[in-house]
């Protein structure tokens, strides 16, 4: 199964709306006979994969497979027959598929009489699927929160200025988590005051080969010539402060993943409402005293009622220092 999951995260994947799954085949002595992997939406399945290079010698083999195999005929055929029909006689796997349209898999192969085992590394493997797991399972993205600030919490100036908070290799470390993501949204707040392009760049600045659909949320008008609007990305200004239904839109429209950039207004109403999964703080060496705190007001009265983050990351990035956690009960 670690080699399963290690094919399953394959680099050079290109990011999509599918699982990342890996598939091993094994002898009944134990030796390997083939492996494979999904490599994006629209081809083969890892199970497919797999079974493709070990023709008939996957008769009597054990399938170590990642994910719950599909039982749906979607892009692509459904994984439990074709295990099936090359006359597998084990299958192990780690995640159980959340997605309700190809869940079954497991049913269809015991009922061929297949001995299934699920369970094994089920953790890593919806560690590496965690945005598609929670869209799944939850019915809406998962949230993250990026901010940077100054060590005492501010994220501009008391003239409103707010470039540049953190230096050179914290700005290079969002544009990376940019790209992993499908949406990045700002408040209309953001757009009017720092008319941010919200684009992805590579390493020497280039334009991406993939960019999120850029959100813009909020009731007020916007400029045409916003740098939002320019063909770089797509671009949608959702013109309500309902946070709850802005996921929901997001969700229809396949985004799995939210990278939330917005400023303290946007903060706190993700925040508040309990739909942020995780925050990520840049935090830079420098001190300001006034100015636009990183979130606004919670409503948070006591130090006893604070939200608690678990940290799940500190890594010093230049002279800035970028913190990783999940809010507590997420
Ligand atoms: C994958 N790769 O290796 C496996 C998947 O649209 P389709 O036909 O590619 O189906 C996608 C669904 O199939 C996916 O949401 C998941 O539930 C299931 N299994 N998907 O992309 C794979 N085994
Ligand atoms: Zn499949």
């Amino acid at each position: 199964m670690r080699r399963a999951l290690e094919l399953a995260a394959t680099p050079g994947v290109p990011h999509g709306p599918n699982p990342r799954v890996g598939c091993v085949l094994l002898a009944p002595d134990g030796s390997e006979i083939a492996e494979g992997f999904h490599r994006g939406a629209g081809t083969p399945h890892a199970e497919a994969a797999a079974l493709a290079e070990a023709g008939a010698a996957a008769r009597g083999a054990t399938a170590v497979v990642t994910l719950e195999p599909c039982n749906h005929t979607g892009r692509t055929g459904p994984c439990a027959r074709a295990l099936v029909e090359a006359g597998v006689a084990r299958v192990v796997f780690a995640q159980p598929d959340p997605n309700p349209e190809a869940a079954g898999g497991a049913q269809t192969l015991r009922d061929a009489g297949i001995a299934v085992e699920l369970g094994l590394l089920e953790h890593e493997s919806r560690r590496l699927n965690r945005a598609w797991t929670f869209a799944m399972e939850r019915g809406r993205p998962f949230v993250t929160w990026k901010f940077a600030a100054t060590l005492d919490g501010r994220s501009a100036a008391a003239d409103g200025s707010s470039r540049w908070i953190t230096d050179e290799p914290a700005r290079r470390d969002v544009h990376r988590l940019r790209s992993a993501c499908d949406a990045i949204l700002v408040g209309t707040g953001t757009v009017l005051r720092d008319d941010p392009a919200l684009t992805v760049r590579d390493e020497v600045g280039a334009p991406a080969d993939r960019q999120p659909l850029r959100v813009v949320m909020g009731e007020r008008d916007l400029p045409q010539d916003a740098k939002v609007f320019d063909d770089a990305a797509e671009t949608v200004h959702l013109r309500t402060r309902d946070v709850a239904a802005v996921l929901a839109e997001l969700h229809a429209r396949g985004c799995q993943h939210l990278f939330l950039e917005g400023g303290p207004t946007v903060a706190s109403a993700f925040v508040g409402a309990g739909l942020v999964d995780e925050v990520v703080g840049y935090l830079a060496p420098k001190l300001l005293g006034s100015g636009r705190n990183a979130v606004a007001d919670l409503g948070i009265e006591s130090i006893t009622d604070a939200l608690d983050l678990v940290v799940e990351d500190v890594t010093v990035l230049g002279s800035d220092v970028r913190i990783t956690g999940r809010l507590r009960g997420k």
